[in-house]
C-alpha cells in the first residue's frame, strides 16, 4: 500500500481533545461532568470549525485575489445530511477525533448521532447538488452553491396505523454550529407591482418596475470542506426577512399587529421546502421562493464580479451559472432585467452576456414533472420578468424558428415558451433551453431521450447544445465515512488514494476470486448487516436475521419507481410459502425506505399496503422467518448511510425510460450490493462497468416499452394469463392484510388493472420474479456471490462525483483549478 500524503492538519488526538474541552467550557458553557452528548457534539463541531473557518478565509482571499472563473450552482435543494463525520473525514482527522472522544469516555458514532440531518432537499436532485459541491472543493475548483435557508427541511415521516404522517422538521431549532450569518451581504428583493414605460428626452424607451413589496435576503454560509481540506468553498443559503422599507410608520401609528403580520408573511418565503419531487404544484409561494433566492444570488454574483472587473463583456468568462433543473430558471430574466434596466444595456448586449452565462441540467422526462407557471400568476408576481420572457420568446420564434422552419406556425406554437390554451402557461424547460449555452442530461440513456423525445426540435436547432454528464456520488461520504471497515480494507488492498481516484478500486479485481479476500469482504458486509439488525429492531421492533438476504429499495415513493412491483413479488413469495411452508428459499428481508409527497394518494397507499403486509408477514409463524418485510420510517441521508453498507441486493426497478439516472444505484453497488434492475438511467452504465454476469437485469427496455405503449397495452392480458399474478392481485381485494377493512388495499389492484397500469408493472412481473429467483439461486453459492459483490464494488470508479464534475468542467464550465495554500 502506498504511503499517505501529508495530512492537511497535523493535529494529534491530544491537541484535538484540548480543543474540544476548551470549547465545551468556553463555547458551550458547560463542563465534562455534566455535558450531555449534544454538548459534546457541539464542542467537537466548534473544534472542527476552528480549522475550517481559517481555511475558508484563506480560500476566499485567494479566490478574490486571483479572480478566477467560478461556477455558481443554483439549486432549490441541497440535501447535505450530517456534516461532522464528513468534515472530520475530509480534514483527515476522524481517527484523531475518535480517540480524543474515546479518552473523554465518548463514542464518536454516538456523538455524531446527535446531529440533525440538514434535509434541505427531496431526494436525488438535492443529494446530487451536495455531492457536487463536495467534489468541486475536493478538485480545487472555485464554486459557490446558492440555495434557500429553509427553516423546515423535508418533513419527518411517522407511521400511524401504517399510514404516513408528516411532521415538521426543525433542523436548526437549537442553533446550528456550521453556519455563519453574513448580515453585511444582505440583498433586497422586489416583488409584485407594475411596469412603467418611460420615454426619455432622446426618444429612447426605458422600463421601470415599481414593485409593491420588498423582501430582504439574509445569507447564511456553510463551509464546504474538500477532501484533504486544501480548499473550503461555501454554500450560501438565503433567509427571507421583511425588507428595509418595512413600514415602521404603520408600526408606530399603532399598526403593531398588522406590521407583525407583514413580517410573518415575509418570513414565510424561506419557511419550508416543498415536499413534491415529481408533480410540481403551481403555488405562488413556490414561485416567490424561486425568484427570491435567484434575485439574491444574481445580485451577489454581480457584486463579486464588480469588485474585480469594470468591463461587462468579460462577465461570461468569469461567471458560469448552472441551473439545477428549471427551478432556478427565473434567474435568466432577472439577469436580463438587471443588465438592461439597471446597467443600461440594450437587448443585444444583455442577451450576449446572459446567453453565454447559463447552463441547464435536466433531471426528468416525466411530462407531469415539467414546470409550467400560469402566465397570470407570473405577471402578478413578476410583471417585468414576464415582459422579458415574452421578448426572449418573440425573438426566438421570429428569428431562430422562422429561419429553420419558415412559415411554419404549428412549429412556432409547438416550441413557444408560452403555451397557449385556456390558461396560458410559461414553459420553464423551453425558457431554460433557449437561454442556456449548454443543456445536459444526467445519464447516457437519459440524454439520448432528452434529445430524441423531450427537445427534438431544439436539438435540431442547436445540435451541439445538449450534452451528457452522467451523475456520480462522493466516495468520501458513501464509502469512506459510511463504511469505514470496507474503506480500511481498500486502504490495505489498493492503497489510500482511492477516495480521490476511485478507479483504483479496480486493483482489487484480481482478488475477487481469492478466498481470503472474499472472506474479509463478506465478513465486513456481515458486520454491517448485524449493525442494521439492531437498528431495525430499535426503529421498527421487527426482528430479522443477518443470515437472510438484505434486499433494499430506498428512494422517494413514486409509481414510476415501482415499489408496487416489489410489493406484488413479495406477495408472490408469501403465497408460495403459505402453500408450501417447507419451500426451499434463502431467507430474505425486504427493506424499504421512502417518503411520499403528502398529496400523492397512490404513493401513500403503497406505503400503507407495505406496512400492512409487513405486519402480517412478520408475525406469521407458519413461514419460519423465511420472509420479513421492514419499512424503515423517516428515510433520509443519515439512515441511508446505515442501510447502504448492509445491502446485499439493490432494487432499481423503474419503468425503462423514466428514471433519469438514479444515484442510490451507484452508492449501493459501491458498497457491494448486487443490482436487480431494469435497463434504465445509470443502471445501463452500471451494467457496462460490472458486466452482464454481475447484475440481474430484467424487464422491458426503452424500445420495448415504447413498442408496447404504441401497440396498446392491456394489463388484463397478463392478469388472466398468469395465475400466480392473478392470485396476488385478487388477494389485495380481500381483508387478509387489513382485517375488518376489506378493500383497504384495492386501489393498488385498480391502478394495476382498471386504471391501465401506466408503469407496466404487470408486463414486467414475470421477468422480475425470474430475476429474483436468480438472486436466490446465486446467493446459495457463497463464493460466487462474494465474487460478484466484490466486482460490483471495485468497478464503480466511473460513478465518482469527481468524474462528473470533471466532465462538467471539460464540456460546460471550463474552470481552472485554483489551489489554496494552508
Ligand atoms: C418543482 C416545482 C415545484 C415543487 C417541487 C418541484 C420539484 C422538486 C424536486 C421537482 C422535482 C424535484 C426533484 C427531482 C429529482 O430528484 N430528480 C432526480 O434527480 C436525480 C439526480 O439527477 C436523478 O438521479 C433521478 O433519476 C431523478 O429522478
Amino acid at each position: 500500500a502506498k504511503k499517505k500524503p501529508a495530512k492537511p492538519f497535523n493535529l494529534t488526538s491530544t491537541e484535538l481533545k484540548k480543543k474540544i474541552i476548551h470549547h465545551l467550557h468556553t463555547t458551550l458553557g458547560t463542563h465534562e461532568d455534566k455535558a450531555n452528548d449534544k454538548a459534546w457534539w457541539n464542542a467537537t463541531c466548534a473544534a472542527v470549525n476552528e480549522l475550517v473557518f481559517d481555511q475558508l478565509t484563506n480560500t476566499q482571499k485567494t479566490h478574490a485575489k486571483k479572480d478566477t472563473r467560478a461556477v455558481n450552482y443554483l439549486s432549490l435543494e441541497f440535501l447535505m445530511g450530517r456534516l461532522l463525520s464528513n468534515n472530520l473525514h475530509n480534514l483527515e482527522l476522524f481517527k484523531e477525533a475518535q480517540s480524543a472522544l474515546k479518552s473523554l469516555g465518548k463514542d464518536i458514532y454516538e456523538v455524531c448521532e446527535e446531529e440533525p440531518d440538514m434535509a434541505l432537499g427531496n431526494g436525488g436532485l438535492g443529494r446530487l447538488a451536495a455531492c457536487f459541491i463536495d467534489s468541486l472543493a475536493t478538485l480545487d475548483y472555485p464554486a459557490i452553491g446558492y440555495g434557500i435557508h429553509y427553516e423546515h427541511g423535508l418533513f419527518r415521516q411517522e407511521f400511524k396505523d401504517g399510514h404516513q404522517i408528516e411532521r415538521p422538521d426543525s433542523w436548526r431549532e437549537y442553533g446550528n454550529p456550521w453556519e455563519i450569518c453574513r448580515p453585511e451581504s444582505v440583498q433586497e428583493v422586489p416583488l409584485y407591482g407594475y411596469v412603467e414605460t418611460v420615454i426619455d428626452d432622446d426618444g429612447s424607451m426605458r422600463k421601470v418596475w415599481h414593485p409593491s413589496r420588498k423582501l430582504k435576503g439574509v445569507p447564511w454560509d456553510i463551509p464546504i470542506v474538500g477532501y484533504g481540506a486544501k480548499l473550503v468553498n461555501v454554500l450560501r443559503l438565503w433567509e427571507s426577512k421583511p425588507g428595509e422599507a418595512f413600514d415602521w410608520d404603520v408600526f408606530n401609528a399603532g399598526g403593531y399587529v398588522d406590521a407583525q403580520a407583514e413580517k410573518a408573511q415575509a418570513e414565510t418565503v424561506s419557511k419550508v421546502l416543498y415536499p413534491n419531487d415529481s408533480t410540481p404544484q403551481g403555488k405562488e409561494l413556490r414561485l416567490i421562493q424561486q425568484y427570491f433566492f435567484c434575485a439574491c444570488s444574481v445580485k451577489d454574483i454581480i457584486r463579486r464580479f464588480k469588485r474585480a472587473n469594470q468591463d461587462w463583456s468579460v462577465f461570461p468568462d468569469k461567471v458560469a451559472i448552472q441551473l439545477n433543473d428549471t427551478h432556478p430558471a427565473v434567474a435568466v430574466p432577472e439577469l436580463m432585467r438587471i443588465l438592461m434596466d439597471e446597467e443600461g444595456m440594450n437587448w443585444q448586449q444583455a442577451w450576449e452576456i446572459s446567453s453565454q452565462t447559463f447552463a441547464y441540467t435536466n433531471h426528468t422526462l416525466l411530462p407531469e414533472a415539467l414546470e409550467n407557471w400560469p402566465v397570470a400568476m407570473f405577471e402578478h408576481v413578476l410583471p417585468r420578468h414576464l415582459e422579458i420572457i415574452y421578448e426572449i420568446n418573440r425573438r426566438f420564434l421570429e428569428n431562430e424558428v422562422e429561419a429553420k422552419w419558415p412559415g411554419d406556425d404549428a412549429m412556432k406554437r409547438k416550441l413557444s415558451i408560452i403555451q397557449e390554451g385556456d390558461e396560458r402557461m410559461v414553459r420553464m424547460a423551453y425558457l431554460s433551453v433557449v437561454s442556456s449555452y449548454k443543456v445536459n442530461g444526467v445519464a447516457a440513456i437519459h440524454t439520448r431521450l432528452v434529445k430524441k423525445d423531450l427537445f427534438p426540435e431544439f436539438n435540431d436547432l442547436y445540435p451541439e447544445k445538449i450534452v451528457n454528464v452522467t451523475n456520480g456520488v462522493t466516495p468520501r461520504r458513501w464509502l469512506k465515512a459510511a463504511n469505514p471497515e470496507l474503506a480500511a480494507l481498500y486502504d490495505d488492498t489498493v492503497g489510500v488514494d482511492w477516495p480521490t481516484n476511485l478507479h483504483k478500486l479496480k486493483d482489487a479485481l484480481p482478488l475477487a476470486d481469492d478466498a481470503k479476500f472474499q472472506k474479509k469482504f463478506m465478513s465486513i458486509k456481515r458486520k454491517n448487516k448485524e449493525k442494521l439488525v439492531t437498528e431495525i429492531a430499535k426503529l421498527t421492533g421487527v426482528e430479522v436475521s443477518a443470515d437472510a438476504i438484505f434486499d433494499i429499495q430506498i428512494k422517494r415513493l413514486h409509481e414510476y419507481k415501482r415499489q408496487q412491483l416489489n410489493l406484488i413479488h413479495i406477495l408472490t413469495l408469501y403465497r408460495r410459502l403459505l402453500e408450501n411452508p417447507d419451500l426451499d428459499m434463502v431467507p430474505r428481508v425486504f427493506i424499504f425506505g421512502a417518503k411520499a409527497a403528502p398529496g400523492y394518494h397512490m404513493a401513500k397507499q403503497i406505503i400503507f399496503a407495505l406496512n400492512k403486509i409487513a405486519d402480517k408477514v412478520n408475525n406469521d409463524n407458519r413461514i419460519q422467518d423465511k420472509l420479513k418485510v421492514v419499512f424503515m420510517p423517516n428515510y433520509r441521508v443519515s439512515l441511508a448511510e446505515k442501510l447502504i453498507p448492509a445491502a446485499d441486493v439493490s432494487e432499481q426497478i423503474s419503468t425503462a425510460g423514466l428514471e433519469a439516472s438514479g444515484t442510490g444505484n451507484m452508492k449501493l453497488a459501491l458498497n457491494g450490493a448486487l443490482t436487480v434492475g431494469t435497463l434504465d438511467g445509470a443502471n445501463i452504465e452500471i451494467a457496462e462497468e460490472v458486466g452482464d454476469d454481475n447484475i440481474f437485469i430484467f424487464g422491458l427496455d426503452v424500445d420495448q416499452v415504447e413498442a408496447v405503449k404504441t401497440n396498446g397495452y392491456n394489463p388484463f392480458d397478463y392478469y388472466y394469463s398468469n395465475p400466480e399474478l392473478k392470485a396476488v392481485l385478487d388477494w389485495l381485494d380481500t381483508d387478509f392484510f387489513t382485517p375488518g377493512q376489506p378493500g383497504a388495499l384495492s386501489d393498488i389492484k385498480k391502478s394495476l388493472l382498471d386504471w391501465g397500469d401506466q408503469y407496466l408493472c404487470l408486463a414486467d412481473y414475470q421477468s422480475y420474479c425470474d430475476a429474483q429467483n436468480e438472486v436466490d439461486v446465486t446467493y446459495r453459492d457463497k463464493k460466487l456471490w462474494a465474487k460478484k459483490a466484490i466486482i460490483n464494488s471495485a468497478t464503480m470508479g466511473k460513478f465518482n462525483s469527481d468524474r462528473s464534475i470533471q466532465d462538467y468542467v471539460d464540456t460546460i464550465w471550463h474552470l481552472e483549478k485554483c489551489p489554496v495554500k494552508g
